[in-house]
């Protein structure tokens, strides 16, 4: 059995992870996000499916270090081993012109996607040492391969999720740590409903007329990612619907 820790199982992409690697019997499962009541339904409706597939979760905010820090120190005695490692928590605040763009979504933004992302590598790293097969998943975006109008601040933390991504797979290739980034377009979650600040019309009209992608098909791409044999590592996997030719082009049938 492999233990796989993910950030952000709450909902979408993460909470997807989390069902499709269970469903896979070969995966122990930390899950951690802020909202303890949705992962503690999470494990109730795997376990429902799974009965044996071990799981623990705990809240955490991935952008107080110090949390980062104490809660991966204090994990219960059979959880201090990790062998996967997804970084998925992350979050879009506002789609603003950079003037006009709220200068606190920025900093929410950069600490969650860029600074939390690095909290939990940094605390996480240890906990793998006695992993045979480590790696490391960084869910990127199209946002980090391309720019686009209004994506200002959200696409620089994406950009520098490549870039350590990159860092991360020359630095730690003598740990022989596996280090992937998996970058969709656009995936129907909370996502849109967070970046709008709850405005779920605004949400809704993102994937208006398009078959959009969903968390289990980004979930069902990192179990292949996570399949392969040990001489093996997808590097960086850019995927998006159909529908989407680029970050901005989209064919919509209405
Ligand atoms: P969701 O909003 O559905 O899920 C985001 C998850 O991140 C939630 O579980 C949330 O949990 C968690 N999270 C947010 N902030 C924090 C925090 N400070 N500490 C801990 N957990 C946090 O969105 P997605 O599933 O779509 O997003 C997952 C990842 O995929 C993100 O990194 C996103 O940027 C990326 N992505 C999404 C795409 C999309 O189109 N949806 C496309 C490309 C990449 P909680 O609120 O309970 O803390
Ligand atoms: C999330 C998808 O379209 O905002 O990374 O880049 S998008």
């Amino acid at each position: 059995m492999r233990t796989v820790f993910i950030t952000g199982a709450s909902s979408g992409i993460g909470a997807a992870c989390a069902e499709v690697l269970a469903s896979e019997g070969k995966y122990r499962l930390l899950l951690c996000a802020r909202r303890t009541d949705k992962l503690q339904e999470l494990q109730e409706s795997i376990h429902a499916k799974y009965p044996t597939c071990a799981i623990h979760h705990f809240e955490l905010d991935v952008r107080n270090q110090e949390d980062v820090a104490t809660s991966l120190a204090n994990l219960p005695a059979d959880w201090k081993n990790i062998d996967i490692l997804i970084n998925n928590a992350g979050l879009s605040q506002g789609l603003d012109l950079f003037q006009d763009a709220d200068i606190a979504d920025w900093d929410r933004m950069i600490d969650t996607n860029v600074k939390g992302l690095l909290y939990v590598t940094k605390h996480s790293i240890p906990l793998m040492e006695q992993s045979e097969a480590p790696h490391i998943i960084n869910l990127g975006s199209i946002a980090g391969k391309e720019v686009y109008p209004q994506g200002n601040v959200y696409c620089a933390t994406k950009h520098a999720v490549d870039a350590l991504t990159k860092a991360m797979r020359i630095d730690l290739l003598n740990k022989g740590i596996k280090v992937t980034s998996v970058d969709p377009g656009m995936v129907e979650t909370e996502f849109s409903e967070v970046r709008f600040k709850g405005d779920k019309e605004r949400a809704k009209n993102v994937y208006n007329g398009l078959t959009p992608l969903s968390g289990k098909d980004i979930a069902e791409i990192i179990a292949f990612v996570l399949s392969r044999p040990a001489h093996v590592n997808i590097n960086d996997l850019l995927v998006m619907p159909t529908a989407q030719a680029s970050g901005t082009i989209v064919r919509r049938d209405n």
